[in-house]
């Protein structure tokens, strides 16, 4: 369910450090009008997309622009972020060992601790099990898999465990998945699409519960590096989705089609993973991260790094996609939408298509993101194969930049049923096209850095005729160049107009507490629009 009060913000930790939080994507169809076009490749500003060579065990870019580091601004304080609910001597049911162990306890080391399952791809006193599938054929509730350095075939999870007694997959340093699942136990989807970690639930279609993954590297999957099967939505009378899944700081490279692909995973976090090159395959379609069907209410998508480095990804590759989908056989459709979403902190860059791809989601938060260089809308709501469109909708504190060989808007919002609030965004659109497109009169936007150029049912309209109306008349005009370090760094400038105009709420919605660097905000005099709080 969603946060009423205050929405914490983290930044990404290494991988298996301590520090980072507690709980907390059809068709290629995208609802777009406007299409997608021109393909250069240049970032939000300009700029070709940079390599990223860094560190492959960390996915420590979801904290920055997805290019440097952000150092560059100077007002980083590079330290573990407060997490929420991490702190309050009660390990939460999303906590976990590896974000949390002042809550949690020191993540299990001890081989000869019977609820431990050591992994080891070489013989001696940590090899319990030579691969992680007989481990994980073994694992009961409260068990932790820990999995030793070294090279692996991926593995299927198909027992759960319970809220207080999750079955925890911890890898321990560089654990390398370079091998699709080979068991021949194995459910058909996870090997005729060659997989790394595939969730699976039971020839019933009830899902896998408590179960979490975290710090492993998977390259080359040709479909995916995780992904979850053979659940369905929870409706009445029915067995449920994936529930309390909890997948972090996987560092996910080149998946021939998506990077995780997350079907029916519900009151689940997805945080801190990193998502290079999907969709490697050269076919159209490559989500970063695809959370599918209408069961996914509830989940948590926070601080996760999704790039495309050198080029821009596949033409029908989003950064995050969410497909409400009413139409899945069986009552694998459920309600057809996705409600209850938390989607903060994510950095998204280089889709050649939307960024924020969100077919059927409502109700939802989607707060304090990086989104740019992407080639068609930052954020688009709409319904294709959902149920409904855009409702309810709080988006704040975020920055969409649209550049210029794009074709979108920074948010658009179609079969928009309104109830949106909207503030202390940066919305800059580089394209020609609209900072804000929506159809539904029922809104409230204000306090946000604009272009100017808008939409309301897909007339278009400036500044002064959408404030003439009552929107946005605390709102100001701004270029990337006024308000961004440079070209790779959405940070701030220290004279950015975007600074201290911001406000703590509107319209019953709060502002974020931290920024995309897990400093607090507001700093200063006011909050900072978009999100980077700029701390010096
Ligand atoms: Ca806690
Ligand atoms: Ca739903
Ligand atoms: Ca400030
Ligand atoms: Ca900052």
């Amino acid at each position: 369910m969603a946060r009423t009060s205050t929405i914490l913000m983290l930044a990404v930790m290494g991988c298996g450090q301590s520090g980072a939080g507690e709980e907390l994507l059809s068709p290629s169809t995208s609802g777009d009008p406007s299409g997608s076009v021109a393909t250069d490749g240049t970032d939000a500003t300009g700029a070709p997309p940079t390599t990223n060579t860094s560190t492959p065990t960390s996915a420590d870019d979801g904290v920055d622009t997805g290019a440097s580091a952000g150092d560059s601004s100077g007002d980083e304080s590079g330290g573990p972020p407060p997490a929420p609910g991490c702190g309050d001597e009660v390990c939460d049911v999303l906590e976990t060992c590896s974000a949390c162990p002042a809550d949690c306890g020191p993540c299990p080391s001890d081989c000869g601790d019977p609820q431990v399952l050591c992994v080891d791809d070489g013989a001696g006193p940590s090899q319990e099990f030579a691969d992680i599938q007989s481990a994980a054929d073994a694992a009961v509730a409260g068990d932790t898999v820990l999995v030793q350095p070294g090279s692996y075939a991926g593995f299927q999870i198909s027992r759960s465990g319970e809220p207080d007694a999750r079955i925890s997959y911890l890898a321990v340093g560089e654990v390398l998945i370079d091998q699709a699942i080979t068991s021949g136990d194995a459910y058909d989807g996870c090997v005729d699409e060659p997989t790394g970690i595939c969730i699976v639930g039971s020839d019933e279609l009830e899902g896998v519960h408590d179960v979490a993954v975290e710090g492993f590297h998977i390259v080359d999957m040709a479909r995916s590096c995780i992904a979850s099967h053979s659940a369905n939505p929870g409706i009445a009378g029915s067995s449920g989705p994936h529930q309390r899944i909890v997948v972090r700081e996987i560092l996910c490279e080149r998946a021939g089609h998506e990077g995780l692909y997350l079907s029916e995973v519900g009151a689940s976090l997805v945080e801190a993973n990193e998502i290079i090159d999907a969709g490697a395959d050269g076919q159209p379609r490559g989500h970063g991260i695809y959370m599918a069907n209408a069961g996914c209410d509830d989940t948590v998508i926070r601080a996760n790094a999704i790039h495309w480095d050198g080029q821009l990804g596949p033409s029908e590759g989003a950064g995050i996609h969410f497909n409400g989908d009413e139409s899945v056989d069986g009552n694998g459709g459920g309600d057809g939408i996705i409600t209850g979403l938390v989607v903060e902190g994510n950095v998204i860059r280089g889709a050649d298509h939307n960024g924020l791809n969100m077919d059927g989601v409502r109700a939802s938060s989607v707060v304090g993101n990086i989104v740019h260089g992407n080639s068609r809308n930052a954020m688009v709501v709409y319904a294709i194969d959902a149920s409904a469109g855009a409702g309810d909708l709080r988006i704040v504190g975020n920055t969409f930049v649209v550049p210029e060989f794009a074709s979108g808007a920074a948010i658009r919002l179609e079969q928009d049923d309104g109830g949106h609030v909207i503030f202390d965004n940066i919305l800059i659109n580089e394209s020609g096209g609209p900072s804000i497109s929506l159809g539904n009169a029922e809104f409230t936007s204000d306090y946000n850095a604009v272009i100017d150029a808008f939409a309301f049912d897909e007339g278009d309209m400036s500044l002064a005729q959408w404030q003439a109306q009552g929107r946005d008349t605390h709102s100001l005009v701004v270029a990337s160049a006024e308000v961004f370090v440079d070209a790779d760094d959405l940070h701030l400038r220290a004279d950015a107009p975007a600074i201290d105009v911001g406000v703590a709420s509107l319209a019953g919605v709060d502002a974020p507490s931290y920024d995309i660097d897990g400093d607090a905000r507001p700093h200063g005099a006011a909050f900072d629009l978009g999100a980077d709080e700029r701390s010096r």
